[in-house]
């Protein structure tokens, strides 16, 4: 049976707003200007008009970033760590209301909302409150950058947040950040709890709008770094809009991460850990395991058993606790997916279940394409949607070839119950992080990024708190010269 969440707290929220939102400056909200419609994908309805901020207020947000920095900066650790416990506090507060906010926005289930993306949002603040207690101690020879300028994805609208906001501001930094245009919601709501848990004004800044407004925030001279998390085709836009500048740089990229499956697996497990891999969140995930290798010995009973849990998926309204694949993201990224199904799908065989989706919004089925040469196009180009692409694979050397071809090099999975076969497989995968025997797992202490084309820089860990700082060697450090 279905089970909906109730959202009348969220439509509360949104009617308290009178649906119209304007941007959150120096700890104030300035009245909505020139707005854009932000839709629930599951329904089609409109939720809100969000502003587009120009670069005008980019400069606002700025000024007001660059004001607060030095007394930011200058707090102890210990007195900055108590405002990020607050805001962990407060989201694990609000979580409800994140957590369904979340789901209106983007589309994601509500039990991945409320069970993966909210509690890793609190996990982030309390992991960053206590990193930023040990600066002093840790990092001694360590300072802040400044302003961080921050642009960030839809997919995870409010985890990617969490990821640039929390380690920026426990080392010292304010934020002018800015969520995609699809989702910006839980921003906003976020901005609120800013102010909820008595942060300074000017420590975080949320300026909403869509690519001109990112591309504001990449050209502003007075911002010291740009932290960005896309795709690969816009990170080469603003690698070459800092080029030539002072600006420090990360980026967080697309992928098209191999799933390898060696016929020594535990079989069901592996299929599990697929379900995982490339059907949480849509297939809308960086590091999806997008791309299926599956060794050939066991390929036919791995695809029949594949195939039977794909039929099981139940695809329909985000909001409904009891359904496993919820909507894409907006009406543009469906049509995208579909056309490149459409176009590629023709080299292999397309396999959907016969599911039943929903009349109103934007749903895709799960979908898995076999038969398709290693070199085609949608073997190497990523879907971003709930499609998994597979192939076969003979020796462990060829697994690990087939695994590393493709311009990316985000994420990789391998599972296998041979630890040594898989323990000398997981090095020669060109990833940023390699999972044996489960997938998709995070953690705030553990440096996430890629390599090759998904990207550089890490996120979260001792990694992710470096790059918002820089090295200052202290004259009074020095020894004298003597001799
Ligand atoms: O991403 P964009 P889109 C991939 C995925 C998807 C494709 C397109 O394959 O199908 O990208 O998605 C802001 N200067 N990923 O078009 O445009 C934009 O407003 C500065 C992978 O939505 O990269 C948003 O805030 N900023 C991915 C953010 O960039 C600009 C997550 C990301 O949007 C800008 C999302 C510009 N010129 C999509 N243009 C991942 N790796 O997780 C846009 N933006």
């Amino acid at each position: 049976g279905t089970a909906p969440e109730s959202d009348g707290e969220a439509q509360a929220w949104l009617e308290g707003h009178n649906r119209r939102f304007g941007l959150f400056i120096d700890g104030k909200w300035t009245s909505p200007g020139n707005t854009f419609a932000t839709k629930n994908p599951g329904t089609g309805e409109t939720l809100a008009e969000i502003t587009q901020a120009g670069a005008d207020d980019v400069e606002l947000a700025v000024r007001a970033a660059r004001k607060a920095q030095p007394g930011w900066a200058k707090l102890s650790g210990h007195q900055r760590a108590r405002y990020l416990y607050a805001l962990a506090r407060l989201v694990q507060k609000h979580s409800r209301l994140f957590a369904v906010l979340e789901t209106m926005d983007n589309g994601k289930p509500i039990r991945e909302s409320r069970d993966i993306d909210v509690p890793l949002v609190a996990r982030h603040f309390y992991y960053h409150a206590g990193m930023a207690q040990l600066q002093e101690a840790e990092l001694p020879d360590r300072e802040a950058l400044g302003v961080a300028g921050q642009i960030v994805p839809w997919n995870f609208p409010l985890l990617m947040l969490a990821w640039k906001i929390a380690p920026a501001i426990a080392m010292g930094n304010t934020v002018v950040l800015k969520p995609a245009e699809y989702t910006s919601l839980t921003a906003l709501l976020f901005a609120e709890i800013c102010t909820e848990a008595g942060l300074p004004k000017g420590v975080v800044n949320i300026v909403t709008g869509d690519g001109e407004t990112g591309a504001a925030i990449t050209a502003h001279e007075d911002i010291d770094k740009i932290a960005f998390t896309g795709s690969t085709e816009v990170g080469r836009i603003i690698r070459k809009a800092t080029a030539g500048t002072g600006k420090s740089l990360t980026l967080e990229l697309g992928g098209k991460s191999p799933y390898v499956v060696f016929d020594d697996a535990d079989i069901d497990s592996a299929v599990e850990g697929l379900v995982d891999a490339i059907w949480f969140n849509q297939g809308q995930v960086c590091c999806a395991g997008s791309r299926l290798l599956v060794q050939e010995g066991i390929a036919e009973r791995f695809h029949a058993k594949l195939k039977a849990r794909m039929d099981k998926l139940r695809v329909g309204d985000p909001l409904d606790k009891s359904i496993d694949v919820g909507a894409i993201a907006d009406r543009v990224q469906l049509d995208q997916i579909t056309a490149m199904v459409e176009e590629g799908g023709k080299e292999g065989e397309v396999y959907q279940p016969d599911c039943l989706l929903p009349n109103q919004g934007c749903y895709y089925p799960p979908t898995l394409i076999t038969g398709l040469a290693p070199s085609s196009y949608l073997m190497q180009e990523e879907i971003f949607g709930p499609v998994l692409v597979s192939m076969t694979f003979r020796t462990p050397a060829e697994a690990v070839e087939l695994a590393n071809n493709t311009r990316y090099g985000l994420a990789a999975t391998v599972w296998s119950e041979n630890l040594n076969l898989a323990l000398d497989i997981a090095p020669k995968l060109a990833a940023g992080v390699v999972w044996l025997n489960t997938t998709n797992a995070f953690d705030a202490a553990a440096g996430f990024g890629g390599v090759r084309e998904s990207g550089y820089g890490r996120e979260g860990g001792w990694e992710g708190l470096l790059a918002y700082t820089k090295p200052k060697a202290k004259a009074k450090q020095l020894t004298p010269i003597t001799a």
